[in-house]
């Protein structure tokens, strides 16, 4: 997108240091787009306090959209949401006892009235958050609506070439 635009207009949040390496391909997908974003660690339950600030403070950072990113009994991505009225788009992080189902139904599972947009566990829906995050963004920016179009068309070329390339193999 326009480099006028050098504010974060995403905020990726993770519960835990740990999360890094999942939510970085939420980072990626910005950064295909040249979105720019913030990256912070808050805890729902180990730092309650700072998430809260978080949530409160983000609209006047100016923050457009936020993605959350927790594992286990993962409420970061509702609790913010129920402090900002800021789209959250959650991302369950795969967990090392249940496999990411503690996550994906603690992101998903909201109460009626308070909505969390939840991705698919792990490096997949990290990606699709910073996707979903940049489909959010092209209603007010007609330019990453552009690059959304073009990154579709690359995507059915890619396909393509994949499918003539197994075509050539020889059974
Ligand atoms: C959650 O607990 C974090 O989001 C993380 O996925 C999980 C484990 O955190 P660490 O013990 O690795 O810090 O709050």
């Amino acid at each position: 997108m326009k480099k006028a635009v050098k504010r974060a207009l995403v905020g990726i949040v993770m519960g835990s240091d740990s999360d890094l390496e999942v939510m970085a391909e939420a980072a990626s997908s910005l950064d295909a787009f040249g979105i720019p974003y913030e990256m912070a660690v808050a805890s729902a339950h180990r730092s309650p306090g700072r998430t809260r600030k978080y949530a409160e403070s983000a609209v006047t950072r100016g923050l457009e959209v936020i993605i959350a990113g927790a594992g286990g009994a993962a409420h970061l991505a509702g609790v913010l949401a129920s402090q900002t009225v800021l789209p959250v788009i959650g991302v369950p992080i795969p967990s090392s006892v249940l496999g990411g189902m503690d996550s994906l139904l603690s992101t998903v599972q909201m109460p009626g009235g308070i909505p969390v947009a939840t991705m698919a566990v792990g490096k997949a829906g990290a990606r699709n958050a910073g996707i979903m995050a940049a489909q959010i963004l092209s209603v007010k920016y007609p330019e990453i609506r552009d690059l959304l179009e073009k990154n579709r068309d690359r995507m059915e070329r890619e396909i393509e070439k994949k499918s003539k390339a197994i075509r050539k193999v020889k059974r």
